[in-house]
């Protein structure tokens, strides 16, 4: 008993230290930030501490902004500052953006985050053939540093701080950004904020990538080098696991991939010369926040407290800042869990997953808006995702303490739970020989994957309830149609939409015109500069002489002096590509998963399995063969969640599946479609691009005389668009919520009938 009395002795030393530590933050924070030590209730007399603990144990005595950083990276958190509102935005040209933008800030938000448009995330400029269709549709469009200038013009640069999401083409774009400050007087010195550069979890799961692995991690390399040496208060990248969420991972795999990502990225910074003190301080992570509460409020906790652990183990030696071991995050709320149906049932949701990110303790956070299941966020629907933010913020006292479950039984306990998962993957790819490599072997994206699968199995199934989708079902809706995922409810709601050949005839008129007006041999000079020093780095040239300079040369220090020779996003791209050539991957199709997992217990729901299968059969044994379907990706939307579930479940449910490569043309998917002798083309469309490229699709067709293949389409389909889509020649459009053997049952009705079986 007098060893377990001293033992208790020590850990309550240990408990006064921790909590000295902290009182020391708190003061220190609160006096930085000028704000009250305690803030008083709408009870008159009881007043809230910045954060609460238990003084009598030592092992819940953690205290927020203290190792190892359950509780919080700060000690007094959101107390002395709120997290930052950064709501992800951004769409058609510059100048619409910008005043979307304005109205932002001027309604409250605090920090700004851009959504490029998916041909400007893939390297090319908006006249290139390839991406006709996604011009300033998912996105804003970017081509030179004068776009860039317009997205920012009249905003304070060295004030606000602004998120970019890129990856494949984040040289061209951060270029473009530091150069359009630089233009408009803000020194690159000055500038805050994050770009996302995160390109692993593109080969797993984004897909806007644009070169191969190998040289797409060097270049990440040399961003991280030129923002520690030129950029002090930027962070050189946000290490995502929503993407991963979005794509199916459940939060416990997110979390495990996206920390062993951020190991990875730990070792792309050393080999690109930087210290772990040099980098760690300025890595920041991205997290999605679904439906699951409690377990995403524990998610954040844990992952702070793993990465630290992680680095104390690896690194520990060579750490002495300990803003190094320091996880900060910006979270989105669930894109996945959005409905088409009731879609103002989708503000409840982005409610309750905004409180578990700031009970998990972001530093940053986007909700989404109640329409983006449907198509882009509308006015309307952009203010209220913003005002549920500051509703928290302003009106319920939940800024006023740190963490409030900690010290929970079942939140400690879910917190360590879920670390001691993660850590058991995260153990198994370092093992494995860390995460570029599990990425090129391609298991992650595998499990990633088959948990979609398993996910879709269980709604379809009725195992997991979605209110008002598989449950609940509004009466009219359901009588009308009982699966197709069609808006539903009484409601009708406002959705905004985009001229797509205007945005595009700009974009043109302004590439021409910077073409036309730029020194061409600078520009000339500017973008062989960018080749030859990919070609030193790639290590495919030596040094020649008189081309030493280009050796040592920092790829975004070339970039930067082609943006400001006025080279556009779409050559600086191609230079790149001429050295490293780009990427197309393998696409594989888990079968097998959706079948193993539909097994609900709604007897409804398994004999619409059945019905599915008896359907496929009957078409079989009438047309001689297998319904044969091409699941296509046309233009440069890589969100293929939705084709590979469809792809998986149109396999168990009796298809023969073929899916064709990512950002095919039309013209590229008819040819396959007419090769592979199909019945139908599946056409899957999450950005907007279907009104120009499922016409284009038809059009390739009558070129093809092959006008037997039917066309259907799912996806984000506003439901004004289905009769658009129907006249082209379209009858079936699925939107999010489809259950499978509906689509499937549908499918073989519309094919029977025309192929009179
Ligand atoms: C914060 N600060 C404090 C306190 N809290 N100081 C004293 N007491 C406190 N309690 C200080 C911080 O240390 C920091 O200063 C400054 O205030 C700003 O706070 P922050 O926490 O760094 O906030 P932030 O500037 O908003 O940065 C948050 C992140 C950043 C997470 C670190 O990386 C970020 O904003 N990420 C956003 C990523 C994003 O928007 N992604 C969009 C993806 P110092 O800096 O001096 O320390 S959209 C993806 C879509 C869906 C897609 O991909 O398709």
């Amino acid at each position: 008993s007098s060893r377990k009395n001293t033992q208790s002795r020590e850990l309550s030393s240990a408990f006064e230290s921790a909590e000295a530590q902290w009182r020391f933050q708190v003061e220190k924070e609160l006096a930085q930030t000028g704000a009250p030590s305690s803030r008083s209730t709408s009870v008159d007399g009881i007043c809230l501490r910045p954060a609460y603990g238990d003084a009598a144990s030592a092992e819940s005595g953690q205290w927020p902004g203290v190792p190892p950083y359950r509780r919080g990276p700060h000690a007094s958190m959101y107390a002395s500052r709120p997290w930052t509102i950064r709501q992800y935005a951004g769409f058609g040209t510059a100048e619409e953006s910008n005043a979307f933008f304005k109205r932002a800030l001027q309604g409250g938000q605090k920090g700004l985050s851009v959504a490029f448009d998916l041909a400007t995330h893939r390297g090319y400029d908006s006249d290139h053939p390839r991406v006709q269709g996604d011009v300033g549709m998912a996105g804003v469009a970017v081509d030179v540093v004068d776009d860039m200038k317009r997205l920012f013009d009249g905003i304070k640069l060295d004030e606000v701080s602004v998120s970019m999401t890129m990856n494949g083409a984040v040289l061209p774009v951060l270029a473009f950004f530091i150069v359009a400050a630089e233009e408009s007087g803000v020194a690159r010195s000055k500038l805050s904020g994050t770009v996302q550069n995160d390109i692993l979890k593109e080969f797993m799961v984004r897909n806007t990538f644009i070169y191969p692995p190998e040289p797409s991690l060097r270049i990440t390399g040399d961003i991280m080098a030129f923002c520690t040496r030129e950029m002090p208060k930027f962070n050189t990248i946000s290490i995502s696991g929503y993407h991963m969420q979005e794509a199916g991972a459940d939060p416990c795999l997110e979390l495990a991939f996206t920390l062993a990502d951020g190991l990875e990225y730990i070792r792309v910074a050393r080999s690109a010369g930087l210290t772990v003190d040099q980098c760690a301080p300025r890595l920041s992570f991205f997290f999605g926040i679904g439906m699951d509460f409690y377990v995403e409020i524990a998610k954040l906790r844990a992952a702070r407290e793993l990465w630290y652990t992680l680095l104390k183990e690896k690194y520990g030696s060579e750490i002495n800042n300990p803003k190094s071991y320091v996880l900060r995050t910006h979270c989105q709320t669930s894109g996945y869990s959005l409905t088409e149906k009731e879609p103002y049932n989708n503000a409840v949701r982005t409610t309750i997953e905004a409180m578990a990110a700031v009970f998990g303790g972001t530093q940053s956070l986007h909700t989404n808006a109640l329409d983006e299941a449907i198509a882009l966020p509308s006015e309307f629907a952009a203010r209220l995702a913003r005002n549920t933010q500051l509703i928290l913020q302003e009106e319920t006292g939940i800024c006023a303490v740190a963490d409030p479950f900690g010290g929970s039984y079942m939140m400690e306990a879910l917190t360590s739970e879920l670390m001691l998962k993660a850590r058991s993957v995260i153990d198994q790819v370092e093992r494995a020989g860390g995460m570029a490599k599990c990425v090129a072997d391609g298991w992650p994206k595998q499990r990633i994957e088959d948990a979609a699968a398993r996910k879709q199995a269980r709604i379809d199934s009725g195992q997991h309830v979605i209110v008002g989708v598989n449950k609940f079902i509004a009466e009219q809706q359901s009588a009308q149609s009982s699966g197709n995922g069609g808006q539903g409810g009484d409601e009708r709601i406002d959705v905004r939409s985009l001229d797509s050949v205007g945005i595009r005839q700009t974009q043109l008129d302004q590439l021409k015109r910077v073409k036309f007006s730029r020194n061409a041999e600078a520009a000339q000079r500017a973008l062989q500069l960018i080749v030859q020093a990919a070609k030193f780095r790639n290590g495919v040239d030596s040094v020649k002489e008189g081309e030493s300079d280009a050796a040592s040369k920092n790829l975004l220090d070339c970039c930067v002096v082609a943006a400001r020779a006025r080279c556009t996003l779409g050559e600086i791209s191609s230079a790149l590509e001429s050295v490293y050539g780009r990427y197309q991957p393998q696409v594989s199709v888990a079968t097998g998963v959706y079948r193993d997992n539909f097994t609900g217990e709604e007897p409804g729901a398994s004999s619409e399995f059945r019905e599915a299968v008896r359907a496929v059969q009957t078409f079989s044994e009438l047309a001689g063969r297998r319904p044969r379907i091409l699941i296509a990706k046309v233009g440069q939307d890589g969100h293929d969640r939705g084709a590979k579930v469809v792809a998986s479940g149109f396999a168990d449910l009796g298809f023969d599946v073929d899916v064709g490569p990512l950002f095919q043309t039309p013209a590229e998917v008819v040819k396959m479609a007419v090769e592979a002798d199909v019945h139908v083309i599946g056409v899957s469309s999450l950005a907007a691009g279907h009104r120009t490229l499922v016409p284009a699709v038809m059009e390739e067709l009558e070129r093809a005389e092959a006008q037997d293949i039917l066309v259907i389409v799912g996806g984000v389909v506003p439901s004004s668009d289905h009769e658009f889509l129907r006249k082209l020649g379209v009858p079936l459009v699925f939107g999010p919520n489809t259950r499978l053997p509906y689509a499937v049952v549908e499918l073989i009705r519309v094919l029977s009938e025309r192929l009179r079986l």
